[in-house]
């Protein structure tokens, strides 16, 4: 609460448009017992020092390019890259779908703006311990980013103060009618298995400049095809083989911090082989199984992904409980090996599956 309040006072001083409004709103909402609750800023020490010095030390280029395939085809995304498990970007992946210009901040006020979305706090450089989850009315929070965006661009706030990230929430109980806005995406490089129900299985990320998501792997070990909307994200990228180099807890997440790595902290990490990539609008990147993470916006950003399993992978997916897979993670291996083995379709099993999609780890 103290940021809202932070950011009142600030509101007072400059008179322009700002968060006052909806922190008073936050906090009547708070009183009247509803769901929506305000955010708190991260400690002092957490997270990326002032904006401008991040920008000049984080824009740099430092580690090995993933490669970019323009036009890349289905048979030679799976033969070039699904079966050597290598990440890939693929520019303009997504150029025939409107959603690249029509799912602005005001479209989603007005397509979704009513609905109560589920927001993470706290997720920084120092890891996923400290984080949250809370709950926001999605026109209140659209209206917090705004404010936060243009604060920014005045430098009247850092990187610390932004509002928590809406973060891996299924796609479609944000935007119930996203099949339209993405006609003409490229469903072939899914396995035919989720050709006809991969929306059912993508995920929605909506934050401001400078969310992060911190270095882990994905957690059931699935293949990632992560599609960027609008604004741009780094991805600082290791193969899973590098795991046992970056101090890895709770299953997925690790102590390194990517961007800025502290060696004396984690001497093994020095010895890590880097990769990175840029998305921009309309970028597809493909993530092999285990591929570690860490996932910065460079900018207001909209993005969504599908997370998927060939057979080889959901098997392999089950067998890693012996390397201390969650059990519940092996479960939901379990339900997707089944599926495909059997031949019962992906909507078919999406039930048993589906509480995998609103799971927060
Ligand atoms: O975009 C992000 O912040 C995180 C993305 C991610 O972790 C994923 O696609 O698995
Ligand atoms: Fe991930």
């Amino acid at each position: 609460m103290e940021n809202l309040i932070a950011q009142k006072s600030m509101a007072k001083t400059d008179g322009g448009h700002d968060c006052a409004r909806q922190s008073s709103a936050f906090s009547a909402s708070m009183e009247a017992g509803s769901v929506a609750i305000g955010w708190e800023p991260m400690s002092p020490t957490d997270d990326l020092p002032a904006v401008s010095h991040w920008k000049t030390t984080q824009s740099k280029n430092r580690y090995a390019a993933v490669e970019r395939r323009e036009n890349l085809s289905s048979a030679s995304f799976f033969s070039d890259f699904v079966a050597k498990n290598r990440p890939v970007v693929v520019p303009n992946a997504l150029q025939s779908c409107r959603a690249l210009s029509c799912w602005t901040t005001d479209y989603l006020h007005k397509v979704a703006g009513n609905r109560t979305v589920k927001l993470k706090q706290g997720l920084n450089e120092e890891g996923v311990t400290g984080m949250k989850t809370i709950m926001s009315r999605l026109n209140e929070y659209l209206d917090c980013v705004t404010d936060f965006e243009a604060r920014l661009q005045r430098h009247e706030v850092s990187a610390k103060d932004r509002p928590p990230y809406l973060h891996d929430l299924p796609l479609l109980s944000v935007l119930p009618d996203a099949a339209n806005d993405l006609a003409g995406f490229p469903a072939d490089y899914f396995p035919r298995w989720y050709q006809a129900d991969w929306l059912k299985f993508a995920q929605f990320f909506f934050g401001p400049s400078h969310s992060l998501t911190p270095l882990h792997f994905d957690c059931l070990l699935t293949h990632n095809l992560f599609f960027q909307v609008r604004g741009r994200k780094r991805f600082i990228l290791l193969e899973h083989n590098q795991l046992p180099l970056c101090y890895r807890y709770k299953w997925r997440w690790c102590e390194v911090n990517a961007e800025n790595p502290d060696f004396m902290r984690h001497p093994l990490y020095r010895e890590a082989q880097v990769q990175e990539c840029t998305v921009e609008p309309g970028d597809m990147l493909y993530m092999p199984p285990g591929m570690l993470h860490h996932v910065r916006s460079l900018e207001c950003s909209t993005s969504f992904n599908v997370d998927w399993h060939t057979r080889a992978s959901a098997i392999h997916g089950m067998v890693a409980l012996m390397r201390g897979m969650p059990l519940k993670n092996v479960y939901y291996n379990a339900v997707i090996a089944l599926g495909q083995c059997t031949g019962l379709s992906a909507g078919r099993v999406l039930p048993w599956y589906r509480s995998y999609l609103n799971y927060v780890s």
